[in-house]
């Protein structure tokens, strides 16, 4: 039987500095994910969005946290609770969740539903370490973040309820690869814990394929699959302009289809996202396309 994929708008941009991500699942829409995993041999069934409360329609007089501290995380949690229960129902139901951002805060609530019931391994590819938590966190922006909020660092429990850690996910299990930008503070977080992460050098010197099959390693080592987070600023900027922080030194066109290759050919993908396609950055949809084509190679598409 084919593999069901389940495609889950979350158009939000309460984690980013920069409007517009929130029109990445309607660009990503745009450029033929449906059809391209079809030809990728899966059958696409497309939800519809998440409900996102706009930016613009909310109540002026909200009391917004000091700077310096969290920003939206309350629509962060409203957003991430609810893709986290699309996401586990997905799951439950023998399809594969394909959450399309917004921005990486949604990767809480994915990661969130993909270890309701299971223990399971993430690659983080993207250029950030999104390990900041809201007391280290330069930006106050919670897509700098997702990371550390999943594996329970730091503070997000807005009261008893820690409603970001992914219970079924431990560090041992992560592996960041593509890493080029870190914050101070960050780099300690990640050096503490047990993340394992692959910088742009590592892939330099030691090439993708090599890199990538550690990390299928790290991710698969007693676990019943793996969550792929795409952050499409992972690429080069040159072939990834319509993102929000883009960091020069990405990884190339090829090293990222054969990275997707690599994951599908494991056979243990059991959710993933692609996040932080701004299509008001972009040029002619060109990221927001290039993200259909990752996610075609990671669900099986091949030439031959
Ligand atoms: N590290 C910076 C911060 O915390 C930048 C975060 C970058 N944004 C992302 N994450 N797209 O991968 O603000
Ligand atoms: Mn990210
Ligand atoms: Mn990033
Ligand atoms: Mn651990």
């Amino acid at each position: 039987m084919p593999r069901r994929v389940r495609i889950l708008g979350a158009p939000t941009d309460y984690g980013a500095n920069r409007r517009g991500v929130d029109m990445g699942p309607s660009a990503i829409r745009y450029a033929d994910l449906a059809s391209e995993l079809e030809v990728a041999g899966v059958v696409p069934l497309d939800e519809g969005d998440l409900p996102v409360p706009r930016m613009e329609e909310r109540d002026p007089d909200t009391e917004e946290p000091p700077a310096g501290t969290a920003q939206f995380l309350r629509e962060t949690r409203e957003v991430c609770t609810a893709l986290a229960d699309r996401v586990a129902e997905s799951i439950d139901a023998g399809a594969t969740p394909l959450a399309l951002g917004g921005d990486h805060s949604i990767a809480i609530g994915s990661l969130a539903g993909s270890a309701r019931d299971a223990r399971i391994g993430a690659i983080w590819f993207d250029a950030h370490g999104d390990m900041n938590t809201p007391t280290t966190s330069p930006s106050g922006n919670v897509h700098g973040m997702p990371l550390a909020a999943a594996l329970g660092i730091g503070d997000f429990s807005e009261g008893a309820y820690d409603w970001a850690n992914a219970l079924g996910l431990d560090d041992s299990n992560v592996a960041i690869v593509g890493l080029r930008s870190l914050d101070g503070d960050e780099r300690d977080a990640i050096r503490d814990s047990d993340v394992t992460a692959f910088t742009m050098s590592a892939i330099d010197e030691r090439g993708i394929a090599s890199v990538v099959a550690d990390a299928l390693d790290v991710a698969t080592d007693g676990t019943d699959g793996i969550h792929v987070s795409l952050d499409l600023d992972w690429l080069d900027p040159t072939v990834a302009p319509g993102v929000g922080t883009p960091v020069r030194g990405g990884v190339t066109y090829r090293e990222a289809h054969l990275a997707m290759e690599a994951v599908a050919r494991s056979g243990d993908l059991r959710s993933m996202e692609l996040v932080e396609v701004n299509p008001v950055l972009d040029q002619h949809n060109e990221t927001a396309a290039l993200a259909v084509e990752l996610a075609a190679s990671a669900f099986g598409k091949r030439v031959l």
